[in-house]
């Protein structure tokens, strides 16, 4: 069984409040639910974890180091200004997936810089909340390979 878990950052527990054309109308439990879903019908382990706190997130990226097989982020503002994400994600060795829900390369030009490319395995963008469980089949294809 493939032990995977998902990190979201910053404003993503907003999730449906607003800015939904930009998002979707969809929340975070709504999208936790499907990827439960996914996770349950498909031999997943499957951790899920939020927060508005960077270090927070660097601490659960540290965490995964020895516990996790694969790790998929969407680092939500982070993804554009965190060394601190960056330098975590970089110590792992196991596959790392850069999710976002939103094209970030068809938005403004700040948001075209992502300090977490560099160290994923690959990047699902754009796709909207469908992105998830998108990243979630393409990490389980890739570690049972
Ligand atoms: O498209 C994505 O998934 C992003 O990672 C979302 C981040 C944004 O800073 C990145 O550039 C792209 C922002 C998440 C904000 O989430 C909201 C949720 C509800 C209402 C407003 C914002």
């Amino acid at each position: 069984m493939n032990k995977i878990i998902i990190l979201n950052g910053p404003n993503l527990n907003l999730l449906g409040e607003r800015e939904k054309n930009q998002y979707g109308s969809f929340t975070l439990k709504d999208v936790e639910k499907s990827c439960k879903d996914y996770a349950n019908q498909n031999n997943i382990k499957l951790s899920l974890f939020q927060s508005n706190v960077e270090g927070e997130l660097v601490t659960q990226i540290q965490n995964a180091r020895n516990s996790q097989d694969g790790l998929i982020i969407n680092a939500g503002g982070y993804t554009h200004t965190s060394v601190a994400i960056h330098d975590a994600l970089k110590i792992l060795k196991i596959p790392i997936i850069e999710l976002h829900i939103s094209n970030i390369y068809n938005r403004e030009e700040f948001r075209h810089k992502s300090l977490i490319s560099s160290v994923a395995r690959g990047i699902v963008c754009g796709f909207g909340a469908e992105g998830y469980v998108m990243s979630l089949n393409a990490m389980s294809k890739y570690l049972t390979k």
